[in-house]
C-alpha cells in the first residue's frame, strides 16, 4: 500500500500528520516500501556524470548522505564547469566565493555561503554539520573551520574563467541569462536501499554577482528541503525568486499535503511566476522525489533538465516540462 492510500485508509490527516515530530518512519514505511524503486539519484541539470557517481554508490549499498555528497563532488571537481566549485565564475570584483549545504535523512543539515579557496564546499557543508551544532557558517569563518578541519586552500579561478571575467569587465552587463552561464548549479537527491532521503546543492552563484551577493543554494528550505517521511526538492535558476517562495521547502510542504512530485514542482513555480511580473527574465526550475522514488520537475522556460538513476537502468537525462519557450 503507497503510502498516500495508507493515510487515507487509516484515516491520518494531513494536519495530523504534520503535527507528528519528523521522526524516522520506519517502522511503518519498511514493509511499505517493498514495491518501490530503490535507489534513486536525481540531479538538476544534465549532470549525468554526478548522477552515475551517486547511483553506483546506491547500487553498492552506499547511504544517501554519503552518495549525494560524493555526486555533486563530481561537479564540483569538474573545471568545466564554471557555475559550481573548482573553476567555478568569480563575482564582479574577481573573487570565487561558493556556497553549498547538505542534508541527511535525520533532518539534520549544514551550510557554508561565500566560502573561498576550498574546491570542495559541500564537504565542509557537511563536516558543519555533523561537528558542530551549527547549521551555516560563512565567510572568513567558514573558512577558517575548513582549515581546520583539515581541507587544503586552492585557487579556484583558473584562467579561463579569469579571462571570461575580464571580457565580461569590458562591458558589465548584468544581467541573467536563462538557461546559460548563469545556471549550472547542481542539486541532488539520493534515495538509498533503506528507502532514506538526503540531499545536497552547490554552486558559485550567479556569475559576476555583487561580492557578497548569496543565492537560494545553500539556504535550507530553498535551494534544498528534504523530510524523510515526505521526500526531497532541489531548485536551480534565479535564486532570488526561489528564496522569496522558499520553494523547495513549499514542495515538500505540498507533497505532505498529497500532491504528487510533479504537482508540486508545477505549483512551486506558479507561485513566482505569479509573484514576478518580469518572470519571463529569469529562469527557476525544481526536481523533487517523493518517498515512493517518484520524481517531479517542472521549470518557467524550456531547456532544463535533469539527470536520474534508477537502479538497474542507465542514466538519462529528461527535458522537464515548464510554462514558456
Ligand atoms: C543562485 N540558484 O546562486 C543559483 C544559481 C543557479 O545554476 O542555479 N545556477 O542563485
Amino acid at each position: 500500500m503507497k503510502r498516500r492510500n495508507f493515510i487515507i485508509k487509516t484515516g491520518i490527516t494531513g494536519a495530523a500528520l504534520s503535527a507528528t515530530p519528523s521522526i524516522s518512519s520506519k517502522p511503518i514505511l519498511k514493509e511499505l516500501h517493498m514495491n518501490y524503486k530503490y535507489p534513486v539519484a536525481v540531479a538538476t541539470w544534465n549532470f549525468q556524470n554526478a548522477t552515475k557517481m551517486a547511483g553506483s554508490m546506491l547500487e553498492k549499498g552506499a547511504t544517501a548522505l554519503d552518495s549525494v555528497e560524493k555526486g555533486v563532488m563530481v561537479e564540483e571537481a569538474n573545471l568545466k564547469n564554471i557555475t559550481v566549485g573548482d573553476g567555478g565564475a568569480p563575482d564582479r570584483d574577481g573573487n570565487v566565493t561558493l556556497d553549498a549545504c547538505i542534508m541527511s535523512p535525520d533532518g539534520n543539515a549544514g551550510s557554508v555561503v561565500y566560502l573561498k579557496e576550498i574546491a570542495h564546499p559541500v564537504s565542509v557543508a557537511r563536516k558543519v554539520m555533523e561537528e558542530t551544532p551549527h547549521v551555516m557558517l560563512a565567510g572568513e569563518g567558514a573558512l577558517q573551520f575548513a582549515i581546520q578541519q583539515g581541507f587544503k586552500k586552492k585557487n579556484l579561478l583558473t584562467e579561463e574563467s579569469e579571462k571570461a571575467w575580464q571580457e565580461w569587465l569590458e562591458h558589465k552587463e548584468y544581467k541573467p541569462i536563462i538557461n546559460i552561464e548563469n545556471h549550472d548549479t547542481i542539486g541532488m537527491l539520493c534515495l538509498d536501499d533503506n528507502g532514506d532521503i538526503s540531499g545536497a546543492c552547490t554552486t558559485s552563484g550567479l556569475s559576476y554577482k555583487i561580492n557578497g551577493r548569496v543565492g537560494d543554494s545553500p539556504i535550507i528550505g530553498a535551494g534544498l528541503f528534504l523530510d524523510n517521511e515526505i521526500g526531497g526538492a532541489v531548485g536551480t535558476g534565479m535564486g532570488e525568486a526561489i528564496m522569496k517562495s522558499v520553494g523547495s521547502f513549499l514542495i515538500v510542504e505540498l507533497m505532505r499535503q498529497g500532491k504528487s512530485p510533479q504537482e508540486a514542482c508545477e505549483e512551486a513555480v506558479m507561485r513566482t511566476v505569479k509573484a514576478a511580473p518580469n518572470y519571463k527574465d529569469f529562469q527557476v526550475a525544481y526536481v523533487a522525489l517523493n518517498k515512493e522514488g517518484e520524481i517531479g520537475s517542472y521549470c518557467i522556460h524550456k531547456g532544463f533538465s535533469y539527470a536520474k538513476f534508477y537502479r538497474g537502468e542507465s542514466t538519462d537525462n529528461l527535458s522537464a516540462s515548464y510554462l514558456d519557450e
